[in-house]
């Protein structure tokens, strides 16, 4: 008999529940040595070649050709340069004083003889924006196969294989095609036809494995097992599921490897922390599944300790050392022979020393009213099973773009606006980014300015953030930074010490998170500030007056008013009032007579955008500004997008399940 139930597997279909499920099933992948993949497949070089991604004079990342010089990130380019005589250094793109776009500038870096090749750091600012550009590419791929996908960074992404392993084991006809015959004891009939039939109790055990499943092969390195071992891989269902999700990320993997052009590593595991621990394992191009009955041997294999866990690798980690009188190394273990049999023991341990502590008067960052959670923690990250949910949320705080200023390279008021204008482009494009990956638009409410004067004084304003359309703009942004950085600049005035200036930050805060599915109307009903016409008078609609000739209009005073989509209203005031002539449509020049006509025709550029966000853009794209064309346009593709995976790479499970299964999936995702 199995060790699991059916409760188990069935809670693999439910995407909130199924990371709870002793048969969960989690992976993390991680893009190998990014920042350098990403330039190595620009500049048209191969794997091969000894790529390292420079920022000024530090190496940000180094490629594995690289590695294998004995180059780290802890290398100048100059020390690297000495060890690899064959080096292609590749210097990230960069906004430029002034300039709202970034750009690439090849053949340029501060290892290049030629001073006006140098890329001062007083002149310019390091782009991400090509490398989160490239993450989001990866991240549509993951989620064009998987239903439940979380982004931890700009190359690593946490996926959940439950409800694709659970569709293949219940569903998929081939699993089972030729292996009736050879079911064993009571049960005649194999799991797909007992769940199809109805025949189980949630509460009954699962049958065992049959014989002809414990042969699925698995992709990837299954971590403690001999490759010389008799000892069969599969036992049981957790088993049967990791094979399943072994082969389905080694395809996924497959895909980006072969379409977008970058190498992953990957783990395979019941949780999140253990799936992290496990793609750093092998590395590059590989991937390791830990089997839950090797959970213990894979965290007492050396690497890992207590404070090797996120949340637990700072303070707190080390006051638990402290406290728990924790070895430094094997704590892992430790914590395993000395509280067996729940957390509750090592919970008391924890009120017991931290009675001890206070008393004593030492300050603990241990909050002793939580102590039972802490203990949960602990007790379950010794044993590989502290379980926490693959979130797909955009939690979006603040955004920040700064600068750390040299010699005299801020001076001014002057100069802070030049670069409040590179932060304005940045920052733009990261909203972009963010809205795009999402389908949401994002709205800041607060903007400010963090500034280091000469003497290092911080000097902060904040303001509330003013957009002046339905989509925020870096006018709207360099508009808001300005009025802050002149106030900022008068009160400069009266300080000692205030320009050249050391550091400038922009930031912004306090998102309005609204559904871009929103319509048009709705989306003015939520989006009043910057709008000084009332945009839903019917008065106005009703009295579009048409009899102006494109000379009158030129002639009467003109109010421009964007509206939520980045067009421009054209109105004429009229005696006093407010009449509206023509609707025009900025991207493509059109007027309209007709209010609800213009709004049709903006849903249009809204749904294009989208639809250009999620299938990449092309170089008669409306919406890309003349920096990004550029930029983009040069490249040897002119498509910016990830191919759809083709019908036959649709050997995954597709993401929409559709027709036959569809009631039984409702069913039990209530
Ligand atoms: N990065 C950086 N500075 C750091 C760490 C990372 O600029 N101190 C950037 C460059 C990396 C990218 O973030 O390419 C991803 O970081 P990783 O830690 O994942 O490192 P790599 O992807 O470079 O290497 P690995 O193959 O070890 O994941
Ligand atoms: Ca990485």
């Amino acid at each position: 008999m199995s060790l699991f139930k059916w409760k188990d597997l069935l809670q693999l279909n439910s995407a909130d529940q199924a990371y709870l499920s002793p048969l969960s099933c989690l992976g993390h992948i991680d893009a190998n040595a990014f920042f350098a993949q990403v330039e190595q497949v620009r500049c048209g070089l191969t794997i091969d070649d000894p790529v390292v991604c420079v920022q000024w004079s530090s190496i940000i990342a180094v490629s594995y050709a690289a590695r294998k010089h004995g180059i780290s990130r802890m290398d100048s380019i100059q020390d690297a340069m000495k060890k690899c005589k064959t080096l292609k250094p590749i210097h990230t793109a960069v906004f430029k004083k002034g300039e709202n776009f970034w750009q690439y500038h090849d053949g340029c870096g501060s290892w290049v003889r030629d001073k006006s090749k140098q890329l001062p750091a007083e002149e310019y600012k390091v782009a991400l924006e090509p490398y989160r550009r490239e993450g989001r590419k990866i991240l549509r791929v993951f989620k064009e196969f998987v239903d439940l996908v979380e982004k931890a960074s700009v190359d690593e992404v946490f996926l959940d294989f439950g409800r694709l392993c659970f569709q293949k084991l219940l569903f998929d006809p081939t699993l089972f095609a030729n292996g009736v015959s050879s079911l064993e004891g009571e049960h005649k009939k194999n799991i797909q036809e007992m769940f199809v039939d109805g025949e189980y109790d949630l509460n009954d055990y699962l049958p065992e494995v049959p014989e002809h499943l414990k042969n699925i092969s698995f992709d990837g390195l299954v971590y403690g097992i001999d490759e010389e071992s008799t000892e069969p891989l599969i036992k049981d269902w957790d088993d049967v599921i990791f094979a399943l999700a072994s082969n389905i990320s080694q395809q996924i993997r497959d895909y980006i490897k072969e379409n977008v052009g970058y190498t992953t590593s990957c783990g395979i595991a019941r949780t999140k922390s253990v799936c992290k621990l496990g793609s750093n394992f092998k590395k590059p191009d590989a991937q390791t599944i830990i089997l839950n009955r090797k959970l213990e041997n894979f965290l007492d294999n050396g690497n890992f300790e207590i404070t090797s866990f996120w949340t637990l690798g700072g303070k707190l980690g080390k006051e638990l050392v402290e406290i728990l009188n924790l070895p430094e190394s094997g704590s892992l273990k430790y914590i395993r022979n000395m509280w067996p049999n729940s957390f509750k023991e090592l919970q008391d341990k924890l009120d017991e020393s931290l009675k001890d502590t206070m008393e004593s008067n030492i300050l603990t960052s241990i909050d002793e009213s939580k102590t039972d959670i802490l203990a949960r923690k602990i007790f379950e990250i010794a044993r590989g099973i502290y379980c926490n949910p693959v979130n797909a949320k955009l939690l979006v705080k603040s955004m920040m773009s700064n600068k750390n200023l040299r010699a005299d390279s801020c001076s001014s008021l002057i100069d802070a606006i030049s670069w409040l204008e590179v932060f304005s482009g940045e920052l733009n494009f990261r909203i972009q980014e963010l809205e795009e990956e999402y389908g949401k638009i994002l709205v800041p409410k607060t903007i400010s300015i963090i500034l280091r004067s000469e003497i290092f004084e911080q000097h902060t304003k904040a303001s509330h953030f003013v957009s002046r359309g339905k989509s925020v703009t870096s006018t709207d942004i360099l508009r808001g930074g300005t009025k802050l950085m002149t106030e900022l600049d008068k009160r400069g005035k009266s300080c000692e010490s205030f320009y050249p200036l050391k550091s400038l930050s922009l930031v912004i805060s306090n998102f309005e998170i609204i559904d871009a599915k929103k319509s048009i109307m709705n989306m003015f009903e939520t989006q009043p500030k910057g709008i000084d016409i009332p945009l839903k008078s019917s008065a106005i609609i009703t009295s579009v007056n048409t009899k102006h000739t494109d000379k009158t209009l030129s002639r009467a005073p003109k109010i421009q008013n964007q509206d939520i989509s980045g067009k421009i209203k054209i109105y004429n005031v009229v005696q006093g009032e407010v009449q509206p002539t023509l609707l025009k449509c900025n991207f493509c020049d059109k007027c309209f007579k007709i209010e609800k006509e213009f709004q049709e025709h903006n849903d249009f550029h809204v749904a294009e955008r989208l639809s250009e966000g999620l299938n990449g853009v092309s170089a008669n794209s409306k919406y890309l500004s003349l920096g990004e064309k550029r930029l983009l346009m040069n490249k040897r593709n002119s498509t910016y997008s990830v191919t759809k995976p083709s019908q036959g790479k649709k050997s995954l499970v597709p993401k929409k399940k559709s027709n036959s299964t569809g009631n039984i999936f409702k069913y039990f995702s209530k």
